[in-house]
């Protein structure tokens, strides 16, 4: 299945254009009436190639991202300052590998194998968020992820979760209950070193100035810039643009780091009277796109390390392989008293 490469034709798919048959274009009326009511779409259900192919794009790159997400807190796992952050990394990097299992199963629901998807990844044509490609340079490095990465995520997932596909918006309701953990054990460090000695506010201040602009980009490119969003919010996939979330994200977190006296590395940061909002200078979208076109301080590693786990991964997919094979081949066998073996029968 071709699901990276989303077509011009396949995007043109309102009712009863662009020479779609009768039947198909009564099919995407129905389908978009439903989504207009409110219902969820569900797996068996008749949806639009295109709907189909931007889902397994977009749930499987979120997929990635949870995945490779590990690394850059999994590094530091040994390093926890004590017993408690350490069962607190552990459980949250823990929680990342789940919510990569719940995405894969959700994309698995619209007919895309798990090998493709891992393929695309390891072979660089799908994307993972642009985050994940920057140093862990200290421990502040790990709240300051919690708190406002994940903090990020909420607000971009919390949207999600009220989006047209089922399965994937499911996904969002119990990923988004892990990471408001996660945001929470984050928020905790960082007032905890904010309040400490100079050394520590020092240390977290400087967390915060390297992760803030690649923490914005995480919502993606302006609206203006986002050829996807048209057709996701059309079927409501999304419900919020880019700049929406981006917006209500600043919203959320300027004044709370105004509380404990932490700034953001952007001198045109203001709250506008007028607007209600918090308004700040323009991004470096340059660095944006060379950072999820490959191009990143540490994309080569991110992509190394996912390689090498997937081949010392490589005995258990076969050993589970042919345990499968085995069950299937013992389900089937005719058993001595005529009736049929049943799976148990691959214990004997
Ligand atoms: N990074 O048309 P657009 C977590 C790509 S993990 C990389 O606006 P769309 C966590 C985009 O894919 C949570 N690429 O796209 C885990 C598209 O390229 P393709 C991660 C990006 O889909 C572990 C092109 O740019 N969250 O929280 O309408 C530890 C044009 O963009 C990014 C998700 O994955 C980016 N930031 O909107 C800790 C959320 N932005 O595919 C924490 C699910 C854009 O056409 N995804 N691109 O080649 C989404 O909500 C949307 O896909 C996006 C982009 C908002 C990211």
């Amino acid at each position: 299945m071709s699901y990276l490469n989303i077509s011009v034709e396949d995007e043109k798919q309102p009712a009863g254009a662009n020479g779609t048959s009768g039947d198909e274009a009564a099919q995407t009326a129905a389908f978009e009436a439903r989504i207009e009511r409110g219902e969820k779409i569900e797996p068996g259900d008749w949806m639009p190639a295109a709907y189909r192919k931007q889902l397994v794009r977009m749930i499987s790159q979120h997929a990635h991202s949870e995945i490779v997400g590990m690394l850059p807190e999994g590094a530091w796992i040994t390093r926890a300052p004590s017993l408690r952050r350490k069962m607190a990394l552990l459980a949250k990097v823990q929680d990342e590998a789940g919510h990569g299992q719940y995405l894969y199963h959700a994309a698995e629901t619209l007919d895309a194998s798990r090998e493709e998807m891992i393929d695309a990844l390891l072979e660089r044509r799908a994307k993972y968020s642009n985050i994940f490609n920057y140093p862990t340079l200290s421990w502040t490095d790990i709240g300051v992820i919690g708190w406002l990465v994940d903090g990020a995520a909420i607000v971009n997932q919390t949207m999600l979760a009220k989006g047209s596909y089922g399965p994937y918006a499911r996904a969002m309701l119990r990923i988004c209950a892990e990471e408001s953990f996660h945001k929470k054990q984050g928020h905790e460090q960082v007032i905890l070193m904010a309040q400490g000695t100079p050394e520590q506010k020092a240390m977290v201040q400087d967390s915060i100035d390297r992760w803030w602009w690649p923490i914005l980009m995480m919502f993606g490119p302006h609206d203006s810039d986002s050829p996807n969003t048209p057709t996701l919010m059309r079927w409501g996939v999304k419900t919020k643009s880019n700049d929406e979330l981006r917006q209500m994200f600043l919203n959320q977190v300027l004044p709370d780091l105004e509380a404990l006296e932490l700034t953001v590395p952007d001198p045109e940061m203001h709250f506008d009277e007028e607007s209600g909002n918090w308004i700040g200078g323009e991004i470096d979208w340059d660095e944006f796109w060379r950072v999820i076109q490959g191009d990143g301080p540490l994309n080569a590693d991110r992509l190394a390390a996912r390689r090498e786990a997937h081949e010392e991964g490589q005995w258990v997919r076969e050993a589970l392989t042919a345990y499968a094979q085995r069950e299937a081949q013992a389900a089937h066998a005719p058993s001595t008293n005529g009736a049929s073996n049943g799976a148990g029968g691959a214990h004997a």
